[in-house]
């Protein structure tokens, strides 16, 4: 293919060492929901129920990565791209989500590890990317403190069947978004909701995440080992005291309150006081169970919120303020275009204690036109050299990245929103499997060549 138009950007300026790669998860690509033995999840029964995911989209097949994942594999390395993330099924190795395993399914990722690591890419397994197995669920799932008994054994057979060829692993995908849209809201899988549910699910997700990296360390003492957060910069809506301690508030749920347990902090109690009600739930023992030693934390940061003091929303006290409401460009997602929050965020994680910081996702999605067989998908394309920008900008003022993986691989099952959102460097037909590289996709292709 013709060479695609580059940017100033040079993949040099980034250091040889630094990491590139392009992220995925399972629920949200592979499809043969119940092919060879695997367990229902809780977002196979959420997206059954009706009026749950916008247009009545299910993820029965989404990308058919199930079958199609040579070919992808072959996409990945035809892109030049490095390194490939993506996460396991639990239910698919562990179908009721404890023992016994499931060989299909171990066999399942075995193949894609093996034609991984033939092709030269590295793989970067993700352990839990949501999809808690539904049998866990009807047992209370992460509001259920034996969740985190269940969680270290499916690391464990992670670990032993895996971890012979895998180096690199992340612990748990954005906790405060599965547990805030999950258990709080109820707009995500389980779909159950209330203050209570929450804090219970933040405070055993929190625990899982250490011990299934102990779990980790312990049967892979070489592994390099990692978890994901989302995060946003936070601005307020105007410089009035109320408007900036709102922010605060909002900074503190979505930016710190997973992150600082596991680094030894504690919960952000004093600076969002709804918090202290997770006293109810914290046993004596589980302060000295909170932290863990990474190896580096991936960050997830996609836009910023702006943020207004409101006494009509309970426990926070504050509102954000909608990028349609301020009339800025957008994506898809209704998320704000606004790469310099990539920088605040980078710069602002960089004064905590963190061996190395991965961008392990971002990306964007836009209505993508597959016309005269290509996607001129310029937005995408400006977004992610935005972006790369801003994390230049932050190595250059001394502030420590050490990777940029993509969102996404290919488009695929957008949890709530269906396939609306595309985020993919590779469009794909959904009546026919059929894939088409980008421009996107084209220009990352290039700059990593
Ligand atoms: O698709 C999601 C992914 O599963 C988790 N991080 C954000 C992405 C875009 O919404």
């Amino acid at each position: 293919m013709n060479k695609v138009e580059t940017s100033f950007l040079h993949k040099d300026q980034f250091g040889q060492d630094f990491l590139w790669g392009v992220s995925t998860a399972a629920f949200q690509t592979e499809g043969a929901h119940d092919a060879d033995g695997k367990g229902s999840s809780i977002w196979d029964v959420f997206t059954s129920q009706k009026g749950k995911i916008k247009n009545g989209h299910h993820a029965l097949t989404a990308c058919d990565f199930y079958n199609s994942y040579q070919n992808d594999i072959d996409l990945i390395n035809e892109l030049n791209i490095p390194n490939f993330r993506f996460s396991i099924s639990w239910p698919r190795i562990m179908p009721t989500g404890i023992h016994p395993i499931n060989q299909a399914g171990i066999d399942y990722y075995n193949k894609i590890i093996d034609s991984l690591l033939a092709s030269g890419i590295e793989p970067w397994i993700t352990l839990y990317h949501w999809d808690l197995p539904h049998d866990l669920e009807v047992k209370g799932g992460w509001t259920n403190r034996e969740s985190v008994k269940w969680f270290s054994e499916y690391v464990a057979v992670c670990a032993l069947y895996f971890g012979d060829r895998v180096k690199n692993w992340m612990v748990i995908n954005e906790p405060s978004v599965f547990t805030g849209a999950g258990y709080f809201l109820g707009i995500h899988a389980p779909g159950k909701k209330g203050i209570t549910n929450y804090l219970k699910a933040m405070h055993h997700v929190t625990l899982a995440t250490v011990a299934g990296a102990k779990s980790l360390r312990k049967l892979v003492p070489e592994a390099n080992i990692g978890t994901t957060f989302s995060c946003t910069h936070i601005e307020p809506f105007s410089q009035t005291p109320k408007d900036i301690e709102a922010a605060k508030r909002v900074d503190t749920l979505l930016n710190r309150t997973f992150i600082e347990p596991i680094l030894g902090l504690g919960y952000p109690q004093a600076d969002l006081p709804v918090l202290k009600k997770l006293n109810n739930y914290i046993l004596e023992d589980d302060l000295n169970n909170l932290a863990f030693d990474f190896d580096f934390i991936g960050l997830q940061c996609y836009t910023r919120e702006v943020v207004k003091a409101s006494l009509l929303i309970p426990y926070i006290g504050a509102e954000l303020i909608s990028a349609e409401k301020r009339n800025v460009i957008a994506t898809e997602m209704g998320w704000e275009v606004y790469p310099p929050a990539l920088y605040h965020v980078l710069k602002k994680f960089n004064n905590y204690n963190i061996k190395k910081i991965i961008v392990t996702e971002n990306g964007a999605a836009f209505p993508d036109i597959l016309k005269n067989g290509k996607v001129y998908d310029i937005k995408r394309t400006h977004y992610i050299q935005d972006h790369l920008e801003q994390i230049l900008k932050a190595k250059q003022d001394g502030y420590n990245v050490d990777g940029y993986f993509v969102w996404s691989l290919t488009d695929n099952f957008e949890w709530a929103e269906g396939y609306n959102a595309r985020f993919g460097l590779i469009h794909v037909d959904f009546d026919t499997q059929q894939r088409t590289i980008k421009h996107s996709g084209l220009w990352f292709r290039d700059f990593l060549s």
